[in-house]
């Protein structure tokens, strides 16, 4: 689980990469779709899937959005996502592997974006966070 330290680490890389959540969204999301192409079941009611495309933007700021709420509730993601996570489970019906799937599409782009910061002590602890999120997503599930 988290650390202290790890709540820390996540928190300031979040800080420096925070005005390009954007970006980082809209990248990871069209990245899933195409590497994960068994994804676009869930997003079939969209015009475009293609990388990049208007809706796949919209999305990608949707999400982190979601990412960005998580970030403050830190503490308690189960409690704090338990909404969101009743809306993937029981109306969007969402596999919960698929949240694995998206975090790694997310911490590719991170890498990417930031290759200076996202040093291996950011890296596991986004990837504990991201995890954390995973599960709280999923909780409703069970
Ligand atoms: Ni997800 C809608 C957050 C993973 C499929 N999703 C949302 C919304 C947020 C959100 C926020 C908008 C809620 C609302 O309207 O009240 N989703 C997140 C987060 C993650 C995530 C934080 C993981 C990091 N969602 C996924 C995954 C899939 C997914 C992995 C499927 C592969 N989400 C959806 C779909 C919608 C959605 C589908 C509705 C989209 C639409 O077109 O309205």
């Amino acid at each position: 689980s988290l650390t202290a330290k790890d709540k820390d680490t996540v928190k300031g890389f979040w800080a420096k990469m925070s005005g390009k959540a954007e970006d980082i969204g809209t990248d990871a999301l069209s990245r899933m779709l195409v590497v994960y192409p068994q994804t676009k079941t869930y997003f079939s009611h969209w015009k475009d899937l293609s990388p990049g495309s208007a809706p796949v933007k919209k999305h990608g700021k949707t999400v982190m959005n979601g990412v960005a709420d998580a970030v403050s509730k830190i503490d308690d993601l189960t409690g704090g996502l338990l909404t969101l996570s009743e809306l993937h489970a029981f109306t969007l019906r969402v596999d919960p592997a698929n949240f694995k799937i998206l975090a790694h599409n997310m911490l590719v782009v991170m890498a990417i974006m930031f290759p200076v910061d996202f040093t291996p002590e950011v890296h596991v602890a986004m990837d504990k966070f991201l995890g954390a999120l995973a599960r709280a997503l999923s909780e409703k599930y069970r």
